[in-house]
């Protein structure tokens, strides 16, 4: 590929940013808060507009409901326009209320699961005001105990709550089913990996897609060539980036394993035309570190990644693989991952109008001390966990 094809790639790479990034986080153990951090919904957005202009590839924001509830979404909606912004997916949250002890959609009570369903149907409500056509989806589902529950239902009452939320989506409007292998709960889980989610999204149509959290697998999985199989079976319909070392971390991407982004970027990239829809969101939290830095860290990760995996050289790549030449191929693949891409990725977010250093140029710009200082006052959002 021509450098001009690999900025011309790189140009068109958009990585949508998680409202909740922007909000205070922790663990299970401490949430630690942070000066600065948005209020609402609006000053969410406020903090992506900044990350977006720095970077130039950032133009829309996933929300979370209720995180982001709103009076009025249609003049939510306006505000990120006005701010060069739009609202992505919708992310109904069905994991932080009483009624979800035993579940939400797969629950032993019809009336959770209705609830459950009544919430992801508002949501699709709420996304035609926002102007967004993806409905984000992931459930808590699961039991902590052999014979809790009966995991054969359970799947028939996933499937059933789908269905219905899928037959309430407009035509334009895609639903991205994830998945995860466990937590909250522990001896089972009723969508704990890709091959469920795809098995589900088969059966309820083709605006069902798979949404690949990398933080969301066991520890050794081969996350590369799930993205090729759903790629191949026209399913992938996006993914939460996000690094994982354990189980679900949800660090910067990229940060401790570049070599795996790499490796996943490299399929989506040989795929050509079949990810011409997949979705790249991050899906991380910032607990510890400072948000708007760490979410143009991601950004970059993502687009290092993206870099090197278009460096790779196919026809030689393809030749030493149909010979069987193993270490040869080995080698290509190597050689395209040991570049040194920061020029030529800083270069295209300067002809994006951006940053060629987003991060020095958001320590430089004030804004951090200018939040701190206008948003002393107040609740500052979080997880509300
Ligand atoms: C669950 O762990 C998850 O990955 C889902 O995508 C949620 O919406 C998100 O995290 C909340 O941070
Ligand atoms: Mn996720």
């Amino acid at each position: 590929m021509s450098e001009a094809q690999v900025k011309n790639y790189l140009k068109n790479l958009k990585i949508e940013t998680p409202s909740w990034g922007y909000a205070n986080s922790g663990t299970r153990f401490k949430v630690f808060a942070q000066p600065g951090v948005p209020r609402n919904a609006f000053e969410k957005l406020d903090d992506a507009a900044v990350v977006h202009k720095l970077t130039a590839s950032a133009p829309s924001v996933a929300v979370h409901i209720p995180w982001d509830s709103v009076d009025d979404y249609g003049s939510l909606a306006k505000y990120a326009h006005e701010k060069g912004l739009r609202i992505g997916a919708v992310n109904p949250n069905l994991f932080q209320e009483d009624d979800y002890k035993l579940g939400s959609i797969a629950s032993p009570d019809p009336r959770t699961r209705a609830k459950a369903v009544t919430h992801m149907i508002d949501c699709v409500e709420i996304a035609k005001k926002l102007g967004s056509d993806a409905l984000s989806l992931w459930f808590p589902d699961g039991t902590n105990y052999p014979g809790q529950d009966s995991m054969f239902k359970r799947q028939d009452r996933v499937f059933e709550s789908l269905k219905q939320v899928y037959q309430a989506m407009p035509e334009s409007m895609t639903m991205l089913l994830e998945y995860k292998f466990f937590e909250p709960a522990f001896y089972h889980t009723d969508l704990p990996d890709w091959g469920t989610s795809y098995v589900h999204c088969l059966e309820l149509g083709p605006k069902a897609q798979v949404l690949v959290d990398t933080g969301h697998h066991a520890p050794g999985t081969n996350i590369e060539y799930i993205v090729a199989f759903l790629l191949r079976q026209k399913r992938l319909g996006g993914f939460h980036f996000n690094n994982r070392n354990y189980a679900d971390d949800d660090l910067m991407v990229g940060s401790a394993d570049p070599f795996e982004l790499f490796l996943i970027m490299f399929e989506i990239v040989s795929a050509g035309n079949l990810a011409k829809d997949v979705a790249y969101m991050l899906d991380q939290c910032h607990n510890i570190e400072p948000k708007i830095p760490a979410i143009m860290r991601s950004i970059m990760n993502v687009q290092e990644a993206t870099a090197k995996a278009l460096l790779v050289d196919q026809p030689a790549l393809t030749s030493a693989q149909e010979s069987g030449d193993v270490l040869g191929a080995h080698a290509i693949l190597m050689d395209a991952f040991a570049t040194d891409v920061r020029p030529l990725v800083a270069e295209v977010r300067q002809e994006l109008g951006g940053e060629a250093d987003p991060i020095k140029a958001f320590e430089e710009s004030g804004y951090q001390k200018e939040i701190n200082e206008s948003r002393a006052s107040g609740q500052s959002a979080g997880w509300g966990a």
